[in-house]
């Protein structure tokens, strides 16, 4: 535990305009909403606090700041030759002088809250060269007399200059750094980031620890999160069926409609993941599944289905064994057997149609079942799959929408599907797609458990 009255540790985040300062506030506190964020310099015009707590504890509060833009400026003004102030009275003076009111308003507000906070963030855009500019910005700041970590921004980009900055800021005596790009972090970029300011501020590291500690449960809390709600759509999907006569245009609308209600499904997916990543819906457009026909009725030919029959019908199987009637609608996928079930279903009619409901009399007389393609399962599968890959790396300051590249996921792609969706083919009531579904049985929950563990164990 760390000490309760202890206040959060306060972080000043400073830098030159349009480095992604504001950017890297919403990457590190998940907050797509935070300030203003534009490719146009000065974009934000005051300081903005924003805080990170665990269990209601705040540990952290972040400041973004307006821009800096004239440092060789105010370096110019600050300088008095001859003068024996240290950097922190210098600057006391600057701040209770007019300059702080006028020219050098924005430089003012910077340096406030950079003095009233425990240390600074500096933010760098990596891909600049470094500048005369930068190196005064960065004595005005240090002249705070409060430890700077310098943070290259813009590190995933093919033409940043991070040797350059790593030399420069080591001959400013700043050899502590850390590459945080705010678009596209490193998973363990922020660890690294509150690590290093553990390094500067000793007596913050139990309230730093604690923040790394439970963003790594968070982390894991979500990857659970996302494998589970991809195990519901696929054990929905799988667990599908539609009744339809077998006529071609009733066929083709049933078809229709169950690709539709396929692809609602996974766009409800998508919207629950990125809720869950804290994204907007607007951050991922998942084109259409290219579903692919649907399958005909051989879900009867699933094991599962049989054992379910098998168990249920009993004595059916015997008694009507000799009958031979309905083996038309049983040929393929069945070898041994096909004609003493079909026998079975003939013969034992009354007890099939309790156990197994109106659904198998229906397709005795012309009426046929449309399920999911294993295939789609496949695809829903591995294209969810992907996106969460995606938003595991994705920071919040990221502004172009999620684009997910061709799956390469080859247990998904060939493997044998889990046990978990065969089972599912053979309760429709387990799918919130069909009519009057019980989602809250035991034993769906438990595959969808199953299910979720195996997605999670695949990533
Ligand atoms: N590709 C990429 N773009 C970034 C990154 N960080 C910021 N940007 C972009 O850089 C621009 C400036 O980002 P801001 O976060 O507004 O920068 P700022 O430092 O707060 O700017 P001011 O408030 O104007 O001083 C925006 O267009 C961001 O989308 C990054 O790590 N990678
Ligand atoms: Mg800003």
């Amino acid at each position: 535990m760390t000490d309760p009255r202890k206040p959060p540790l306060k972080l000043a985040v400073v830098g030159h305009t349009n480095v992604g300062k504001t950017s890297l506030l919403r990457t590190l506190t998940r907050d797509v909403g935070f300030g203003e964020v534009s490719h146009r310099p000065s974009t934000t015009r005051h300081v903005e606090g924003a805080r990170l707590s665990v269990d209601g504890e705040p540990l952290l509060d972040l400041y973004d700041t307006p821009g800096l833009e004239d440092a060789i400026a105010l370096l110019d003004y600050l300088e008095h030759p001859g003068e024996r102030l240290d950097g922190p009275a210098r600057l006391a003076r600057f701040l209770e002088g007019s300059e702080a009111r006028q020219r050098f308003e924005q430089e003012a507000k910077v340096l406030r809250q950079l003095l009233d906070s425990d240390a600074g963030l500096y933010v760098i855009d990596a891909r600049e060269p470094v500048l005369a500019k930068y190196r005064d910005e960065l004595e005005v700041l240090a002249s705070c007399g409060k430890p700077l970590l310098p943070v290259l921004n813009f590190v995933s980009s093919a033409n940043h200059r991070e040797p350059d900055w790593r030399e420069a800021l080591a001959r400013l005596g700043l050899h502590a750094l850390v590459r945080f790009d705010s678009v596209a972090p490193p998973e363990d970029g922020e660890r690294r980031l509150y690590e290093s300011l553990a390094l500067l501020l000793e007596s913050s590291r139990p309230q730093l620890e604690r923040l790394i500690a439970d963003q790594q449960v968070q982390r894991l809390a979500r990857q659970q999160s996302a494998a589970r709600l991809i195990a519901e759509l696929l054990i929905d999907c799988a667990a599908c069926r539609r009744s339809v006569v077998s006529e071609v245009e009733q066929e083709q609308q049933a078809i229709g409609e169950l690709r539709k209600a396929v692809r609602q499904r996974e766009q409800r997916c998508v919207e629950a993941l990125l809720k869950l990543y804290a994204f907007r819906p607007q951050d991922a457009a998942a084109s259409d599944v290219p579903l692919l026909d649907g399958r005909w009725g051989d879900d009867l030919f699933n094991p599962e289905t049989l054992k379910q029959l098998g168990v249920r019908v009993g004595g059916g199987i015997a008694a009507g064994a000799a009958a031979g009637a309905g083996v038309d609608l049983l040929v393929g996928g069945l070898t041994l057997g096909a004609a003493a079930l079909a026998g079975a279903i003939a013969g034992g009619a009354l007890q099939t149609a309790r156990s197994y409901g109106g659904r198998l009399l229906g397709k005795l007389k012309g009426q046929r079942e449309l399920t999911v393609d294993d295939s789609v399962l496949r695809l829903l599968a591995l294209r969810q799959r992907q996106l969460v890959q995606a938003l595991n790396v994705r920071g919040h300051a990221a502004l172009g929408s999620i684009q997910l590249a061709t799956p390469q996921d080859q247990s998904w792609r060939e493997g044998k599907l889990p046990e978990a969706l065969n089972k599912a083919r053979a309760h429709p009531q387990w799918s919130s797609l069909n009519p009057a579904p019980r989602l809250s049985q035991a034993e769906r929950q438990e595959q969808i458990e199953v299910l979720a563990q195996k997605l999670v164990v695949d990533s």
